[in-house]
Formats: structure tokens, C-alpha cells, sequence
């Protein structure tokens, strides 16, 4: 790639998060600085943005990821609004990278902006997806109302109780979630515990995590494809329950409508 054309493409993904970044408000799923955004942005990092001085000191991840050395990437700012980032992604998140120790990292454009207090747990997903061979490069946690809402209740917690509701509510919702929905229990918002659950879970094969009563962890090739699952998903809780407001349990399709549609769509499991 030429640095026009990669700098051409950086702006293009910042351009995605910022319209994602849009929609999040929009639905309600990032009140006051709630979410995070974090984007590996290392292969359109060009000759002249490696010679950028750091506009901060280095400041410690919190814990040491071997396969992120000399990896950049694009962060929402902590304490920023979703809302805010829409309009102006660098003015609310900034570009930051990870020293060779591998257990720090540097601020290096725009402004000093310090990352998302969800770093532990972004970071140590994009050294987990490197370390897979993954091509996922955007992962997304945000507070989607109704899927928060089924957390509140043990039974949705069960390994892939929810998944299975949630496909059977319209079909659309298995083939472009093909994973479902995994499950974390509650832990402390931005602990290291919290970021070691969510990569287990990854790592069972979910692209779209529950944090019990807190929110969603999303991990795809692009933030336009890991908001994607969310939505999908989501839109599914909410037909379940207008269903319920409507006042009965919703049938859900049938178990031979799932396996004609998983053949159909030549899905997993
Ligand atoms: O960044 O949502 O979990 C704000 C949060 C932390
Ligand atoms: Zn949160």
C-alpha cells in the first residue's frame, strides 16, 4: 500500500467509528461516557507517522501482551462521550502506541487524550486475536438496553439459553451472529479478571460477549461488522419482549426451522 493509500484507509476506519460511535448514542446504548472503542490500526501505520514523537510520557497497561510490540492503535478517550466522538473522533479518543516492553504504551496523535479505562480488557483481546491468527482488528463494548436487561435473570446466564431464544426470534439473527452470545459472569468494570473472562469466552468461539448487568464485549474484522452482531442481537431481545408486553411467551421457530436455516446458511454448530 502506498502512505496515500494508507493514510487514505485510516481515515476511512476512524470515519466508521465515528459513524458507529453516532448510532450507539442514537440508541440509547451510551449514556454519559458509557463504551469503548479500540481499533488495531497497525497495518496503515505509514513510514512518516512512525517518526511521530509520543506527546506523553509512557504510561503501564496494567499488564504485559507480547504480541502487541509496535502495535498502534485508535482509542476512545476515558471519560469521553460516545456522542461527542460522532462528531469529533480525535478530539474524544487518539492514537497510541505500544511500547517494546510490550507493558506500556505512548500517546502519539492527536492530543492527550488517555485511552478508555476498558484498556486492559481491549488490548488484551487484540493480543489474544494476533496471537490466533485472527483477522478481527475492532472491538466494541457498549450497554445495549434489553441485552443488558436479560442478565438480570439467572436463567438467561446459562450457557447459550440466551443464544438459543435469541436465534429462534427471527432468522436473521443466527446467520449473521452465526456464534451467539457468550456469557460472563459479573466482575468489576475494567479488572484485569473481567478482561481474562471475556477471552475465555472469545476463545469458546463467541464474537459477541455478555457482561452479567453491565454490557456487551464485540470483536469483528471492522467496527461497522462488530456493531453489526450487537444490533442483531439486540433487535431480538426486543422482539422477545414486545412479544412479552404483548402478553404471552413468543413460540420462537421451531427446532427444525433453526436446522433447515443453519443448512440453509451453512452455519456452525
Ligand atoms: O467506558 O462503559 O465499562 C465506560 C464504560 C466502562
Ligand atoms: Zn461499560
Amino acid at each position: 500500500m502506498s502512505i496515500l493509500d494508507k493514510r487514505a484507509a485510516l481515515k476511512a476506519e476512524i470515519d466508521k467509528v465515528a459513524e458507529v460511535a453516532g448510532y450507539l448514542w442514537t440508541k440509547g446504548w451510551a449514556e454519559r461516557n458509557g463504551g469503548n472503542i479500540t481499533i488495531n490500526i497497525t497495518q496503515w501505520v505509514d513510514e512518516g507517522m512512525r517518526e511521530l514523537p509520543a506527546i506523553t510520557e509512557p504510561k503501564p497497561i496494567g499488564t504485559t501482551l507480547p504480541r502487541l510490540k509496535g502495535c498502534w492503535f485508535y482509542c476512545k478517550g476515558t471519560g469521553r462521550r460516545m456522542r461527542d466522538l460522532a462528531r469529533r473522533p480525535m478530539e474524544n479518543g487518539s492514537i497510541i502506541r505500544i511500547l517494546p516492553d510490550c507493558a506500556h504504551y505512548e500517546i502519539v496523535a492527536d492530543a492527550p487524550v488517555a485511552p478508555t479505562s476498558e484498556l486492559p480488557s481491549h488490548l488484551s483481546v487484540h493480543d489474544y486475536l494476533l496471537a490466533k491468527g485472527s483477522p478481527y482488528r475492532a472491538s466494541l463494548h457498549t450497554h445495549p438496553i434489553e441485552l443488558v436487561a436479560l442478565t438480570h435473570s439467572p436463567k438467561w446466564m446459562e450457557k447459550d439459553v440466551a443464544t438459543r431464544m435469541l436465534w429462534s426470534m427471527i432468522p436473521e439473527t443466527k446467520a449473521f451472529c452465526p456464534r451467539g452470545l457468550g456469557m460472563v459472569p459479573y466482575m468489576l468494570p475494567s479488572s484485569v479478571e473481567l478482561a481474562d473472562a471475556t477471552i475465555r469466552a472469545i476463545d469458546e468461539d463467541y464474537d459477541v460477549v455478555m457482561w452479567e448487568k453491565h454490557g456487551v464485549f464485540a470483536v469483528d474484522t471492522d467496527i461497522m461488522s462488530a456493531f453489526d452482531q450487537v444490533d442483531v442481537l439486540n433487535k431480538a431481545a426486543q422482539i422477545y419482549i414486545s412479544a412479552r408486553n404483548m402478553g404471552f411467551e413468543p413460540d420462537g421457530m421451531t427446532d427444525a426451522q433453526m436446522q433447515e436455516l443453519s443448512q440453509a446458511f451453512g452455519l456452525p454448530k
